[in-house]
């Protein structure tokens, strides 16, 4: 027997759980553009720094592109009937710049803003509220041609882009984020190269990091001039920061961590400042007036959680899992830190909106065994993830809704397809989609909560 027999394999939410996620608080699921919509070359969409990347060789595992992936590009419309067989109230996805704009400046393309002009209303025929982010990575590579995000005009193109979605969808969207973890873009694409354009080149990513915040305000300037109702944000990957031990060093190294991947992105957007510690090398160049058009007020932060992070300065440091072990990519499962980074966000920005969790969730190497997909681990993660997000409100914090990441298996970026985060799975020969066991779980949990508060009407 092994640890995982043990695990109940239809946990229930505790009593505060079912209490503070009751309804209006929202449940669904995440995806993204290039992860999952395949038809690289087809409807007019113009190529990306992704497709550039994933078909260099040796940048991905098994030297996977996104070209077909989930194909959802053409079975969207089965993908939002199966969203809807699941109960999920909110959907979150990601627009392919090059889909609406191939080149990144300069003509629109008809035929992909009708794309998701369709699944909005698909969407919202359904009752699924469309939460939609402009940018998930995948930058025009016209644009990168020309300099990509190291060049300030970038973020003016960027704030186009987003007024154009914003006349076609802002209508209709229950949210628009500006940007999807720009930590990864600066950081994992122009200073560690494992991601898209895969430049290693610590000073510009600083500068690139700059640019994209730079672009997050212009296009909320942009929306708000256009009169757009959806609420409108951004969505930052964050996770608590621990030192591996009580030296000082270690102390050091935790804080400037922290202050690279956490707070380089909320002091900018919530206090109009960039913070300041001796360990950060780079600082980008920063014009008069940046500051504040990126700390404009916003309607919500996207929080996207996976681990916490542990630093010391001398080994590297593995994980310490607890009872839930680490998942497929290696990463510690610690429910706690998204209470925590919650709470810490709550009492360290004063004028923190309200909180969406944008994605959180984990990769495991699931089976399809006649029919079925046993995931006994990701019931666990999910139950464990959602009494922390309740613990959080608990104790205040506005946190207003919760999206798996996620909705079905997809292109894990250079992990290609090796990684399965999906509470649905994904047969790439065919394209089956197969709900798991956890589906099936976050449908009875998001019902049963329905039941709960309908009952008490
Ligand atoms: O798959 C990614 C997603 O695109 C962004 N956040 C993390 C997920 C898991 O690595």
């Amino acid at each position: 027997m092994s640890a995982h027999d043990l695990l109940p394999s239809r946990p229930e939410l505790s009593a505060l759980a079912s209490a503070q996620l009751a309804p209006p608080f929202l449940f669904g699921a995440a995806t993204a553009a290039y992860q999952i919509e395949g038809a690289a070359t087809e409807g007019g969409r113009g190529p990306s720094i992704w497709d550039r990347f994933s078909h260099e060789p040796g940048r991905t595992v098994n030297g996977d592109t996104g070209d077909v992936a989930c194909d959802h590009y053409h079975r969207w419309r089965d993908d939002v009937a199966l969203m809807s067989r699941l109960g999920l109230q909110a959907y979150r996805f990601s627009i392919a710049w090059s889909r609406v704009q191939p080149a990144g400046r300069g003509a629109w393309n008809d035929e992909g803003i009708a794309f998701y002009d369709r699944l909005v209303d698909a969407l919202l025929e359904r009752g699924i509220q469309p939460h939609a982010t402009l940018y998930h990575w995948d930058l025009p590579q016209a644009l990168q041609d020309a300099g990509g995000w190291a060049r300030r005009d970038t973020a003016f193109h960027f704030a186009d882009y987003a007024g154009k979605v914003g006349r076609v969808l802002g209508d209709r969207l229950a949210s628009l984020c500006t940007h999807n973890e720009p930590w990864c873009t600066a950081v994992l694409g122009h200073e560690v190269g494992k991601f898209a354009p895969g430049l290693q080149a610590p000073a510009l990513a600083a500068q690139v990091s700059h640019h994209l915040l730079l672009s997050h305000g212009l296009a909320v300037e942009r929306l708000r001039a256009d009169g757009v109702r959806a609420p409108l944000g951004i969505v930052l990957n964050q996770s608590p920061v621990s030192a591996a031990s009580a030296s000082a060093e270690d102390r050091a190294a935790a804080a400037t961590e922290y202050a690279r991947f956490v707070r380089w992105y909320m002091d900018p957007v919530f206090k109009g400042q960039y913070p300041e510690d001796p360990g950060i090398v780079h600082r980008p160049r920063v014009e008069p007036g940046d500051l504040a058009t990126i700390s404009a007020p916003i309607d919500l932060l996207g929080l996207n959680y996976y681990t916490r992070i542990w630093v010391s300065r001398s080994e590297p440091v593995q994980p310490r899992p607890d009872a839930l072990g680490v998942t497929d990519m290696g990463w510690e499962i610690y429910p706690e830190g998204l209470r925590d980074q919650l709470l810490a966000l709550h009492r360290e920005y004063p004028n923190l909106p309200p909180v969406f969790i944008t994605e959180n969730g984990m990769a495991e190497a699931d089976q399809l065994h006649e029919g079925q997909v046993d995931d006994p681990r990701r019931v666990a993660y999910l139950h464990a993830h959602l009494e922390a997000v309740a613990q959080a409100r608990a104790a205040g914090v506005d946190v207003r809704g919760y999206f798996y990441w996620s909705l079905m298996d997809n292109y894990e970026w250079d992990s290609g397809y090796a990684k399965r985060f999906g509470i649905v799975h994904v047969d790439y020969t065919t394209q089956v989609r197969t709900p798991k066991a956890s589906a099936l779980w976050y449908r009875d949990t998001i019902a049963r909560l329905q039941e709960r508060q309908a009952g008490r009407g």
